[in-house]
């Protein structure tokens, strides 16, 4: 299929692959029902393409280049109104904010794994992972943060690294504790959960912001089984339709 960098004028790209490996219901769904908008390197992006390979969704790749500004653009504004990937289009319903989606993918849909549990405790603390990374990090590691850190507050590339550390590893220190009491192959127990597919992008920004985070070893023994979990292979940053040849992977 064509594939063009431009979101307004490509031809969607057939990512989806549906897998019958996973347990539970086998839920075919058309893939031009799921639409996601979404930049290969974005970690909430990440997310949510981790979320749907988990539930074993077909969907449509659409994607928007952070690269080239096209978040900001009137056209992506209009889907999206702070300029943000991913967002989610089911059969015309938008949805935005990557925690959202997934908590709507997991509700809506039979297949693949529930990324939530029904206990009460167990469900608030995985939210309590997801919000760790989705609210208290990544806003402070977003392309338009370090942008007007940059440009507006003139900080230097020292500086801007110095934020990040300072930030990126708080986050994943926190997330660390959390999960030291809950983790067994993965963040809660031995099955992926949607904890799990927060924590796999903020490890890859962190290694991709040059941050140590060496000393959180529940983090990164999690991270080292799930990235070996067909669901996350698929997802991976380096593996999307829009992933410049240079990165790519097999
Ligand atoms: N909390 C939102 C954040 C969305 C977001 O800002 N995503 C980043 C990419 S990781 C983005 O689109 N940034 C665009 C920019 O900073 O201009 C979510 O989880 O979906």
């Amino acid at each position: 299929m064509t594939y063009t960098n431009n979101f307004l004028t490509q031809k969607p790209v057939d990512h989806a692959r549906h897998s019958c490996a996973q347990k539970n219901l086998c839920y075919i769904h058309d893939m031009n029902d799921l639409k996601l908008y979404n930049f290969f390197r974005s970690s909430t992006s990440y997310r949510a393409r981790i979320v749907l390979e988990l539930k074993n969704l077909k969907y449509t790749y659409v994607p928007v280049s952070l690269s080239s500004g096209e978040q900001n653009q009137d056209s992506y504004r209009k889907v999206n109104s702070l300029g943000g990937v991913p967002t989610l289009d089911h059969n015309g319903k938008l949805i935005s904010q990557s925690f959202a989606i997934a908590e709507y993918l997991d509700e809506v849909f039979d297949s693949g794994l529930q990324l939530l549990p029904a206990d009460p405790y167990l469900r608030a603390k995985i939210r309590q992972v997801c919000e760790i990374i989705n609210a208290d990090t990544h806003p402070l590691q977003n392309l338009k943060v370090l942008q007007y850190l940059e440009k507006i507050l003139s900080a230097s590339a020292d500086q801007k690294q110095q934020w990040m550390n300072r930030w990126i590893s708080d986050g994943v220190n926190a997330v660390e504790n959390v999960i030291s009491q809950f983790a067994g192959d993965y963040c809660f127990g031995n099955e992926p959960t949607v904890a799990d597919a927060f924590l796999v992008p903020q490890v890859f920004s962190a290694a991709r912001f040059n941050v140590d985070i060496s000393a959180c070893k529940n983090v990164l023994r999690v991270n080292e089984n799930c990235i070996k979990h067909p669901a996350f292979v698929k997802a991976h940053p380096f593996r999307q339709p829009d992933t410049p040849a240079d990165l790519k992977v097999n």
